[in-house]
């Protein structure tokens, strides 16, 4: 029973610093991300393609999530405006980012200049699915290689995404993935999700997605900030 209480108490101060951080980032007009996904499934190609895409129309910075290492954060470094590294390990829970750490992260980042947090949660498909951050949108990628059985093996993160991507179609003519079947299956447990086919490889498929993000952003009220910068 303890046990019980302790984890409920844990998940409630979580919720409350998760409003908290989307407060303050709706003050600056800066609308956040939380992109999750198995270790390996493209978290990090598709923060760097998104930049690549969106960099001339939106201010972007990166939180990355992992348990060890500063890797992903100097892969994005030169590609992001701002970049925070967070190392899960010895956090009470290393399988996942929590509102705190985020709310760390947010300390040492100029918010009245960012459009768009890219945050890349922990690599995993069950912890960061029980945590908010204060994101605006939860983003979850599935890769090819890893099977079309992972919708219905860990529902909770389909469940509550607001789009799903599908990345590695490049992988298509060698591994089994029926894409209908696994799209049936996300739209089975949340028919609103947006769902996007793209290879971070090719670049097949990322204009969709990106032009999706943006729409977002802009119709987030997050408009009155976003300049054209590519008329300057
Ligand atoms: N063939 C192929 N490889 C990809 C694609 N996206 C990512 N990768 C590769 O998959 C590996 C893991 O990608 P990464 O973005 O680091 O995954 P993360 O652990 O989820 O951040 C890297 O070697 C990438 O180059 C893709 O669309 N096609
Ligand atoms: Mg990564």
């Amino acid at each position: 029973m303890k046990k019980i209480e302790v984890l409920q108490n844990i998940m409630e101060a979580n919720e409350s610093i998760a409003a908290r951080n989307q407060q303050l980032l709706d003050k600056h007009k800066a609308f956040a991300v939380n992109i999750m996904a198995s270790p390996g499934a493209g978290k990090t190609s598709v923060i760097l393609q998104t930049i690549a895409k969106l960099k001339d129309r939106l201010n972007i910075a990166v939180i990355e999530g992992d348990v060890a290492s500063t890797l992903d954060a100097e892969k994005v470094r030169n590609e992001a405006m701002e970049v925070i590294q967070i190392n899960t390990r010895n956090m009470p829970e290393s399988c996942t980012l929590m509102a705190a750490m985020i709310e760390e992260a947010l300390k040492n980042l100029s918010l009245e200049d960012i459009d768009l947090l890219l945050i890349e949660n922990v690599g995993n498909l069950i912890c960061p699915s029980e945590f908010i951050l204060g994101e605006h949108k939860r983003i979850v990628i599935s890769s090819l290689p890893e099977g079309d059985d992972k919708a219905t093996k860990y529902p909770v993160m389909f469940t509550d995404a607001d789009a799903v991507i599908i990345n590695k179609v490049d992988f298509l003519p060698y591994v089994d993935f029926d894409i209908p079947a696994f799209r049936r299956a996300v739209k089975g447990l949340n028919p609103k999700v947006r769902l996007f086919e793209v290879s971070c490889k090719t670049g097949a498929g990322i204009d969709d997605w990106c032009s999706w993000l943006l729409t977002e952003v802009e119709t987030n009220s997050h408009k009155l900030k976003i300049k054209d910068r590519t008329s300057k």
